[in-house]
This record gives C-alpha cells, structure tokens and sequence, in this order.
C-alpha cells in the first residue's frame, strides 16, 4: 500500500452525488493517504461502452490511467465500473503486445503514451489494507445493523482479486465490523441491483424490478441501512427506491459510513443530498458511543 493515489471519481459522484466524493477525501486525508486529482474522462462505463467497442474502450481506459502514470502514482477508483473498466483495459494493454502498439499509436495523436507501469485499485481493497488506521481514526461504536451490497464489477471477473472467494466475500464485511457495526446476511446478497450494463437508463421496468426484489430481501433482514461500494449502484439503490415508493431504507456508500464512524457531521459529508433521507440514521448515530473519550 502507497501514502499518495490519484483519485478517480468518476461521472456519478461528481455530477450527483458530491456525498461520495467528499467523504472519500475525508476518510483518506484521516487515515494519511493522499489523493491526486487528474485530468479525467468517463472511464468509460463498462457494461455500456465495451459492449460496443473492445478497443475502444481500452484506448479510452488507458488513455485515463496515463494520466496518473505521468505522475508516477497508481489509480485509486471508489466505484466498481470505474474499477472494472480501467482494470480491464490495464490488464488488456499488459497482457498482448499488439494491443501495445494499436493503443500507442491512437495516444500518440495526442501527444501521450503508456509503458504498463501504473495500477488501479479499489478503495475497498486499500481500506481493507488500513483496518487498522480505520480503528486508530474510529470515535464512534456506530452500532448499525448494515447490509452489505457488493455489485457485480467488484467481484467479477473473479481475476480482479485472485486472493477473494467471490462466492462468499469478506473485505466489506471486515471494515463494516472493525467500525462497531454489524454485517446483517440477507438473501441473494450477491446479485446485481440492476442498474448496470444499461438497463437503468434502457429498460427502467425491468431495472426496477431486480431492485424491488433485492429491496424487499434487504427490508426483511430489518438493517439500518444498505451499504455500497459503487455510485452507480448507489443511485439505483437510493433514487431507484424513491421512484418505487414502497421502502424507506437509507442508502450509504462505504465512504460515508466511515466518514460518520470518524465522528464527521453528517451535513458536511453532504448526506442531506441522498434522496432517501438519512436523518433517522443520523439520531441513532447521535447516540452512540464514543469509542474514544
Ligand atoms: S465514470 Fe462515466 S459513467 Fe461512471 S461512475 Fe463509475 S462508471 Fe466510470
Ligand atoms: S451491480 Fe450489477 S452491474 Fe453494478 S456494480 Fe455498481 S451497478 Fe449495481
Ligand atoms: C455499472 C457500470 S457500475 S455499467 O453500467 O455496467 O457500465
């Protein structure tokens, strides 16, 4: 693990949800990382755009992580398709001396090219690798009953974490509990919320339908709140929720949740911009107890 990443924010928390954003930068400033800023595109999406055009996306990927790589430091993504689609193009450029050249060359119109020596992480990975900054930096027993949603591009392909069971997980569940809180199991944790490869914006019906099972599965196992590691499974999981009128469960992204573990005001990690509100959560959090004095 490295004390300096380049942040990779991605479309979603920068133009939605600033919550995201901004609690990822605390908690990392907290725990003495720090965080870059580079001059970024759209990863671009994976689900939507590979399906089009392979190298193209690759090109488009790689051309993002040179970015970072100019300055000498590794990629640090806080979304699982921004993850998926910079590790896959990474990977794809790596790995095949002919994707080399064809990359190059389109980066050499613009003046750029890649030698493959820069990496892209997880922030789920890196925080996992700071367990012990998290404890270090922790006030608050939270005391939250949390169900943990993963989403797809994290675990799969499961080439990404060759260390990982993608059957059954435990990197969020290990930081959900090393900050006083409490993995509640519920059915069909795995599954896809059903927003990503472009059925949110194609084909809502259908998108909102994987959601409400996965809703009603998570109401049952009667949690505080759903936790996530991706603002596009974020956005399903809290707008797609109010446009179904049925739950009222508040919506967090793992950021966040550490963020309100380290004592932070709700208000300025901005959670007042989710559209499920949060402020039940928020009582409760008032309540906790200090872990330090
Ligand atoms: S960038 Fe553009 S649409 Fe998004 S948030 Fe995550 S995936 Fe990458
Ligand atoms: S799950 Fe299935 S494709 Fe994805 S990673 Fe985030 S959005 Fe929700
Ligand atoms: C999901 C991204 S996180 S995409 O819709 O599959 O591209």
């Amino acid at each position: 693990m490295k004390n300096k990443y380049s942040l990779f924010p991605g479309c979603i928390s920068k133009n939605m949800y600033p919550s995201i954003e901004k609690s990822t930068r605390i908690v990392f400033d907290k725990i003495g990382i720090e965080l870059l800023d580079h001059k970024y595109s759209c990863c671009p999406a994976p689900g939507v755009f590979r399906g089009y055009d392979r190298n193209t996306h690759m090109t488009l990927g790689v051309r993002n992580i040179v970015m970072a790589s100019q300055d000498d430091v590794d990629v640090l993504t806080i979304c699982n398709g921004c993850y998926g689609s910079l590790w896959e193009a990474n990977e794809m450029f790596k790995k095949s001396k002919e994707n080399q050249e064809f990359v190059n060359e389109m980066l050499g119109k613009i003046g750029l090219s890649y030698d493959g020596n820069t990496e892209v992480y997880h922030f789920a990975d890196i925080l996992h690798e700071s367990l012990d900054k998290l404890k270090e930096n922790k006030e608050l027993d939270l005391g939250l009953r949390v169900a943990i949603h993963y989403g797809c591009h994290y675990l799969r392909p499961s080439a990404k974490h060759p260390d990982l069971n993608p059957e059954a997980p435990h990197i969020v569940e290990d930081i959900v509990e090393a900050l006083g809180c409490e993995s509640v199991d519920f059915k069909n944790k795995l599954s896809c919320c059903g927003a990503g490869g472009g059925v949110w914006s194609g084909a809502e019906d259908v998108s909102l339908k994987i959601l409400d099972e996965k809703l009603g599965n998570v109401e049952e196992a009667n949690v505080d709140c759903m936790l996530n590691i991706c603002p596009f499974c974020h956005l399903q999981l809290d707008q797609g929720q109010a446009k179904l009128k049925k739950y009222k469960i508040p919506i967090l992204h793992l950021s966040e949740l550490i963020g309100l573990a380290f004592g932070v005001r709700p208000k300025h990690l901005a959670m007042h911009t989710h559209m499920v509100s949060t402020r039940d959560l928020e009582k409760k959090i008032k309540k906790a107890k200090r872990s330090k004095e």
